[in-house]
């Protein structure tokens, strides 16, 4: 065994999502969003699971950063629920809103760890869905207003703001397959797309004018393909999913332009994004800040008869998470090895990362979660092998600081490394809550 140390001022971090960790959805004027909207409709998330109670955090927060201080954690990266400060998505602000998370903002930074703000983490205000949600172009200015009106009230303490949340599984779930919500089935996602990437760009120029001194960015989602062989159809196959899954974004963001490949493909299907004068512009805001999400590599097969893009997923030997993902972390080396090389971001933090295992509470009332532990350990040593090739690597978050609501999985997926015991509100530290402790202290991995 050898110890990697990380650079000084690494950063390590826990992330969690409003929805999924806060309950109180009708408390405080909080408005409706699609989630509760989507939870509510029979057959859309299993077991008829909500955003109720989750982990009764709005009301536990002051626990849960106690928590966060045991664990030693340097970050917290959460975000915030659009319905609780704007209801209706536009117009009147709810002040109760923006007090609960100045109280949370200023409980984190008494206990020395640092904000990360999310502002947009999938739960829409209910009322812009109504009239299109991200099918409408107003939707992107109505974000603009939000980012506006949040970072005016915490932009004085939070220094590091994320605008979106993993554009593609707003746009490509919600909007396509309907396994998220709004739950739209085969809807014109270019179009969802791109107004989201529309609303991240002009969120940056209001982040900019409201808090000149904070740095901004995005949190991206990755799926770095592999061919299933070496042939050209699968090779060719494998760069069409980069197309659809990492470059339909990352180009925009870094090129002021969408994939040249993947526009003519689209176009071929009748479909292509509703550029507007500006918008490339307004999207290619420069970033100070790349997140990345990283779970799983993708492998891919060549098969004109498989899905709208002509190819299929396949499923190599090895290991899987209770999601059913490959767990590979060798592809997140070569993920930021990749965006650092192409895409040159100033400074990336890996912002998700982590893995759901079946956890269950042992008889001697701890959680052991070997899987999860050597999980983390793995993806820490690619992350490290990452910043001695050269990337600018920050930081790193895990997904998630505790079990939480997983969307469609509703209660059935547990990423914490803190154990929840719902009917109880009970937090346990896993057996991975210990080690992250030990990484953080040490700011080193064992390998
Ligand atoms: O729980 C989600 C999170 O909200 C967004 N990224 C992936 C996680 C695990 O599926």
């Amino acid at each position: 065994m050898t110890t990697r140390p990380f650079p000084d001022g690494f950063l390590w971090g826990a992330a969690t999502a409003a929805f999924q960790i806060e309950g109180a959805t009708r408390e405080d004027g909080r408005g409706e969003s699609i989630w509760d909207r989507f939870c509510a409709t029979p057959g859309r998330v299993l077991n008829g699971d909500t955003g109720e109670p989750a982990c009764d955090h709005y009301h536990r927060w002051r626990d849960d950063i106690a928590l966060m201080t045991a664990l030693g954690l340097q970050a917290y990266r959460f975000s915030i629920a659009w319905p609780r400060i704007i209801p209706q998505g536009r117009g009147a602000v709810n002040p109760a809103g923006l007090d609960f998370y100045d109280r949370l903002v200023d409980g984190l930074l008494e206990a020395g760890i640092r904000p990360f703000i999310t502002l947009y983490h999938w739960d829409l205000p209910q009322a812009l869905d109504d009239a299109g949600g991200w099918l409408a172009r107003d939707t992107a200015y109505a974000f603009a207003d939000y980012a506006d009106v949040v970072v005016r009230r915490l932009g004085d303490r939070v220094k590091h703001w994320i605008t979106l949340n993993e554009p593609w599984c707003s746009a490509v779930l919600g909007y396509w397959t309907g396994e998220h919500a709004p739950g739209i089935r085969e809807g014109p996602v270019l179009t969802a797309a791109h107004h989201l990437l529309l609303g991240h760009g002009l969120a940056i120029a209001a982040i900019r004018a409201a808090s000149p001194d904070v740095q901004a960015g995005i949190t991206l989602n990755f799926s770095p393909a592999d061919p299933a062989s070496d042939s050209d159809a699968d090779r060719a196959a494998a760069w069409r999913h980069d197309g659809f899954f990492n470059r339909w974004y990352l180009d925009p963001l870094y090129r002021s332009a969408y994939p040249a490949d993947m526009l003519e493909l689209y176009a071929q299907m009748g479909q292509s994004p509703p550029l507007q004068n500006d918008d490339m512009r307004i999207i290619a805001a420069p970033l100070d800040v790349l997140g990345v999400n990283y779970y799983s590599r993708a492998v891919i097969r060549d098969d004109p008869q498989a899905g709208a893009l002509g190819y299929a997923y396949e499923r190599p030997e090895g290991e899987y998470t209770h999601m059913g993902w490959e767990v590979h972390p060798d592809s997140l080396r070569r993920l930021l090895e990749r965006l650092h090389r192409e895409y040159a971001p100033a400074a990336l933090y890996v912002t998700e990362n982590g893995a759901a295992y079946p956890d269950a509470i042992a008889p001697d009332g701890s959680v052991h979660d070997p899987d999860r532990v050597r999980y983390l350990a793995r993806h820490l040593i690619a992350c490290h092998d990452a910043i001695a090739a050269g990337v600018p690597l920050r930081g790193y978050f895990v997904w998630s600081l505790m079990d939480n609501f997983e969307w469609a999985w509703g209660y059935s997926r547990r990423f914490g490394i803190v154990y929840v015991d719902y009917p109880t509100q009970r937090r346990i530290p896993k057996d991975s809550a210990r080690f992250m402790r030990h990484v953080i202290g040490s700011n080193s991995v064992a390998a």
